[in-house]
């Protein structure tokens, strides 16, 4: 004897032995949980590196709650704003483009999600120093790669309060800008717009545990840690694509 049941899509016949009846269930109610976890618009990605992996610079403690306590928190906060909103379907590039029309929750928790999955994107743990190429274009535009690291440890160390300091891309050029709070020059509300190839977070919970109020000995630490390859291959995609 055998019984028909419909879930998901999926027709089952389960035989009366209760092993069989095991097997045929659980992948339906795997199936059936993942499809109901995809209904979240956004979706924090793995980080690349385990939390300690960027020691000394960046200590363990602050990696893991920096991801999964405010990276974690901008994810859960921007799924919730757009849901029913305008912003809805929209990709996060699309909502950042035009993130005037929307409310300050949406700004700041876009912002949130897209310069952290950034910022972990380009830091690595034993990174490599830039390539003869990329170091070319840093001395045109800067005079030399320690003068450009001057320039940006400046900018990020001035940053009052919370917010960003960025490599960008403007026009085919390079050029250094700071945000507040969690706008990127991606957004149509910020004055420097361009597209970012290099992050730095200088909100206090980035460095407050271990560095207190030196913001700049965490960034003096930071450049140990910068994923230059990752830096360089945002940088081509820009110049290549304008
Ligand atoms: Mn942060």
């Amino acid at each position: 004897m055998q019984t028909k049941y419909i879930a998901g899509g999926f027709i089952i016949k389960i035989n009366k032995t209760p092993m069989k009846l095991f097997k045929n269930i659980i992948p339906v109610i795997l199936l059936l949980t993942a499809s109901h976890s995809v209904s979240a618009q956004f979706k924090l990605a793995p980080l690349p590196y385990a939390y300690n992996a960027l020691e000394p610079a960046i200590d363990k403690e602050t990696m893991e709650i920096h991801y999964t306590k405010h990276h974690q928190g901008y994810v859960n906060n921007l799924n919730a704003a757009v849901k029913g909103s305008a912003a809805e379907g929209k990709s996060l590039a699309e909502i950042l483009a035009s993130v005037s029309s929307y409310p300050a929750a949406i700004r700041n928790n876009a912002g949130g999600h897209y310069n952290h999955t950034m910022f972990w994107q380009v830091m690595g743990a034993k990174p490599k120093a830039p390539s003869a190429a990329f170091l070319k274009e840093i001395d045109q535009t800067f005079g030399s790669l320690d003068k450009f690291k001057a320039a940006f440890a400046d900018s990020a160390a001035k940053r009052f309060g919370s917010g960003w300091a960025w490599l960008i891309v403007q026009n085919g050029k390079l050029k250094i800008s700071t945000t507040p709070n969690q706008d990127n020059p991606l957004m149509d509300v910020v004055k420097e717009k361009g597209t970012p190839i290099l992050a730095l977070d200088v909100w206090e919970h980035a460095y407050y545990l271990k560095y207190q109020n030196k913001r700049p000995d965490y960034i003096t630490a930071w450049w140990t840690v910068v994923n230059w390859e990752e830096v360089e291959q945002r940088y081509n995609k820009v110049v290549k694509k304008s």
